[in-house]
C-alpha cells in the first residue's frame, strides 16, 4: 500500500542495520494498543491499576539512569557549530552519524521494530507535519498514541502527497538487544548513560534517539518534532513552533480569546492552562498545555495549533486543588510512569492532595515496600513521575481544538519564578520590546536546588533553551522578523510572575485559579480597555484595574506591592540582562541591545522614577498598616 520511496528504503535500510526480529507497521487502532500493553503486562514491564478505580489504566517504572529528558546527551547536529549556537550541545554530524551508526548496528536483536505513522497536529491541517517514528519499544507506541495521531490515516495522507511526500523520519531504539532466548524479565530496557544519545540533524530534518525510553527522549514526536526541529523549519519558512501552552478564555458577555503562554519548567503551564476561574462567569478552556504552532491566517493572524493530542504532566504536585481537571483527565485510559502504587492497586505520590494510604503498604517508584514514616524524606514517586492521558478526556478541553485552521491568538505571555523585582504582570510597549521581555525569560534558583549561587537567575529565553533547535540569537531575530510581518494584528505581548514574594517571603499572589483575574487583565487591555500607567519596564495595571472582589488575602497593600518597580532591583537586573546578552556574541540582534538601553534610560529617568515613588506613597497613606511591606 505504501508507495512512498523515501520510506520504503528509509525502513529498509533501518532493519538492515538494526536487525530486529519483526518488523511491525502500526494502524494506530486500540486493538494494537490492548495488545501491545498486555504483551509489557506479560513481560512484568506493566502494572494494570484498579479497574474499579482507574480502568484501562497501566503503571510502568523505568530504569533509575532513564528517569527524564537529559539535556547534556541532547545534541544539535548541525553542519556547523557556529548554527547550533552557545546554548546547544554540537558534534559534528558525520562524526555523529558514524558514533551512533556503530550503536544501532544489531540494537534491535530479538526485539520487534516498530513504524509508527504519526501527525503532529489535527491530520491534514495545513499547519500539521507528518513523522515517521521507528522505535522497538512497544512503551513508546502505546505513548505516541495518546500523544500523536498515529495509523493508518497519516499514511493515506502522506500517499496523497505523491511518492516523494514529505516526513520527518524519527529513528529511537532503547539501545538494550536481547540474546536468544533472553527476556526483559520485567526490567525497563534501556542502554547506559554514556550511550544515550537523543541527536537531532537539522539540515536533513532527522531525529536520532538511542539508549533511553523516557518522555523526551523516546517520545519523538514531541521536544525533538514539535520543538527542535520544527524551530529550524519554521524560521526558515516563516512560522513559529513555540513551548508554548494555548488557552481560551470566555468573559461573561461571551466574547472570548485565545493566549499563548511561555514559561520555563515547574512553574505552572499545565495548571494555567487548565485554570478554573475564580471570578463568576468567566471561563477557561485548553487548547493545549505545552506547544504551539503557530501561522499567519489569510486575515493576518496568528493562528495556533496544538500539536499534540495528549498531556504528558508532572504528577507530583497534581491535585484537585491545583489542577482539578487534570485529576479528572487521568481517571481513565492514562499510562503513569514512575509514580508510587498503592496496596489496592491504585497510583499515588507527593502532593497528591491526600496521606499516602495504609502507611507503609505502598510501593514506590523503584518497586520497594515505602513508609512516610521510614522514608527520610525520600518521595514514594518521582519526582519527575509523569501520567500519559488523552487530551480529549479533559472536562476543559475547548470544543475547537481540532480545528485544522487552529485558533488565532490575542495575547502572548512569558513568565519565570520571580521572588522578587519582577510584577505581577506588566504588558510590552510594542512588539520588539515583547521580544525583548521573552529574551530575558527566566527564573530565580534557590541554593538548596542547585549548586549555584542564591539569588541567579537562571535564564531560559522563552522557555526554549533546551528546545531550540538553531543558535538562539538567530531565534531572537527570527521573532523580530516576525513583528515585521503583520504589525497591525500581532497579539499584544505580556509578562506575569506569579511568584514574587512578600518582605516576610511569602507568596503575595495566590495563584492557580486566582490568576484569571490577571488574565481578565490582559483580556482587557486586548480590547483597548483596561487601566495603565506607564513605568520603566511596561505597562503596568493601575492599583485597581485588577478585580479583587472577593479575594481574600491581597489588600491594596499587597497589590501595592505585586505591582511595585524598584528601579535599583531593575538596574541590577540590566546588569544582569548585559551577562545573558553577552553569550551570544556578535548574533545578538541590535534591536534587543537596543531596548537594553532604552530600559536603562528609562530606569534613571527622574520623572519615571518620581512617578512610580507617588503611587507607593499615595498607597502607603491609604493603608499605614501594611507599609512596612513596602522597599
Ligand atoms: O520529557 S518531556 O521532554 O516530554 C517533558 C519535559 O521535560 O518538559
Ligand atoms: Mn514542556
Amino acid at each position: 500500500m505504501v508507495s512512498n520511496k523515501k520510506l520504503l528504503s528509509w525502513v529498509n535500510e533501518i532493519a538492515a542495520l538494526c536487525i530486529p526480529e519483526h518488523i511491525e507497521w502500526c494502524d494506530g487502532s486500540q486493538a494494537e494498543y490492548d495488545r501491545l500493553i498486555k504483551l509489557m503486562v506479560d513481560e512484568g514491564l506493566a502494572t494494570p491499576l484498579n479497574p474499579q478505580k482507574r480502568p484501562n489504566s497501566y503503571l510502568f517504572r523505568s530504569d533509575p539512569s532513564d528517569v527524564a529528558r537529559i539535556e547534556n546527551r541532547t545534541y544539535i547536529a548541525s553542519t556547523t557549530k557556529e548554527e547550533a549556537g552557545p546554548t546547544n550541545n554540537w558534534i559534528d554530524p558525520t562524526e555523529l552519524k558514524r558514533t551512533m551508526k556503530n550503536l544501532y548496528s544489531g540494537c534491535m536483536r530479538g526485539r520487534t521494530m516498530y513504524v509508527i505513522p504519526f501527525s503532529m497536529g489535527p491530520i491534514g491541517s495545513p499547519i500539521a507535519k507528518i513523522g515517521i517514528q521507528i522505535t522497538d519499544s512497544p512503551y513508546v507506541v502505546t505513548n505516541m498514541h495518546i500523544m500523536t495521531r498515529v495509523g493508518t490515516k497519516v499514511l493515506e495522507t502522506l500517499e496523497t502527497l505523491g511518492s516523494e511526500g514529505e516526513f520527518i523520519p524519527c529513528l529511537h531504539s532503547v539501545g538494550k538487544p536481547l540474546a536468544a532466548g533472553e527476556k526483559d524479565n520485567g526490567r525497563w530496557p534501556c542502554a547506559p548513560i554514556e550511550q544515550k544519545y537523543i541527536s537531532h540533524f537539522p539540515q536533513d530534518r532527522a531525529i536520532w534517539s538511542y539508549g533511553s525510553g523516557y518522555g523526551g527522549n523516546a517520545l519523538l514526536g514531541k521536544k525533538c518534532l514539535a520543538l527542535r526541529i520544527a524551530s529550524v523549519m519554521a524560521k526558515e519558512e516563516g512560522w513559529l513552533a513555540e513551548h508554548m501552552l494555548i488557552l481560551k478564555i470566555t468573559s461573561p458577555q461571551g466574547k472570548n480569546k485565545y493566549i499563548a503562554g511561555a514559561f520555563p519548567s515547574a512553574c505552572g503551564k499545565t495548571n494555567l492552562a487548565m485554570l478554573i476561574p475564580t471570578i463568576p462567569g468567566w471561563k477557561v478552556e485548553t487548547i493545549g498545555d505545552d506547544i504551539a504552532w503557530m501561522k499567519f491566517g489569510k486575515d493576518g493572524r496568528l493562528y495556533a495549533i496544538n500539536p499534540e493530542a495528549g498531556f504528558f504532566g508532572v504528577a507530583p504536585g497534581t491535585s484537585e486543588d491545583s489542577n482539578k481537571q487534570a485529576m479528572r483527565t487521568i481517571e481513565k485510559n492514562t499510562i503513569f510512569t514512575n509514580t508510587a502504587l498503592t496496596s489496592d492497586n491504585d497510583i499515588w505520590w507527593e502532593g497528591i492532595g491526600y496521606k499516602a494510604p495504609g502507611d507503609g503498604t505502598l510501593t514506590d517508584w523503584t518497586g520497594k515496600k515505602w513508609s512516610a514514616e521510614s522514608s527520610n524524606g525520600v518521595p514514594a514517586a518521582h519526582p519527575n513521575a509523569r501520567f500519559t492521558a488523552p487530551a480529549k478526556q479533559c472536562p476543559a478541553i475547548a470544543s475547537e481544538w481540532e480545528n485544522p485552521e487552529g485558533v488565532p491568538i490575542s495575547a502572548f505571555l512569558f513568565g519565570g519564578r520571580r521572588p522578587s523585582t519582577v510584577p505581577l504582570v506588566h504588558e510590552a510597549f510594542d512588539w520588539n520590546h515583547g521580544v525583548f521581555l521573552g529574551s530575558i525569560v527566566g527564573s530565580e534558583v534557590t541554593a538548596a536546588a542547585l549548586d549555584v549561587k542564591a539569588g541567579t537567575i537562571r535564564r531560559d529565553p522563552f522557555a526554549m533553551l533546551p528546545f531550540c533547535g538553531y543558535h538562539m540569537g538567530d531565534y531572537f531575530k527570527h521573532w523580530l522578523t516576525i513583528g515585521k510581518t503583520q504589525n497591525s494584528k500581532l497579539p499584544k505581548i505580556f509578562y506575569v510572575n506569579w511568584f514574587r514574594k512578600t518582605a516576610e517571603g511569602k507568596w503575595a499572589w495566590p495563584g492557580y485559579g486566582e490568576n484569571c483575574r490577571v488574565l481578565k487583565w490582559i483580556f482587557e487591555r486586548c480590547d483597548g480597555e483596561g487601566d495603565a500607567i506607564k513605568t520603566a519596564i511596561g505597562m503596568l495595571p493601575t492599583l485597581n484595574a485588577i478585580d479583587r472582589q472577593n479575594l481574600e488575602g491581597v489588600t491594596e497593600a499587597v497589590m501595592q506591592e505585586l505591582l511595585t518597580v524598584d528601579h535599583n532591583l531593575w538596574l541590577k537586573e540590566v546588569d544582569s540582562i548585559k551577562e545573558h546578552f553577552a553569550k551570544f556574541g556578535e548574533k545578538l540582534p541590535g534591536e534587543l541591545n537596543e531596548e537594553l538601553q532604552k530600559l536603562q534610560v528609562r530606569l534613571n529617568n527622574e520623572e519615571l522614577a518620581s512617578q512610580q515613588a507617588t503611587t507607593t506613597v499615595q498607597s502607603k497613606k491609604a493603608n499605614n498598616s501594611a507599609s512596612t511591606l513596602f522597599i
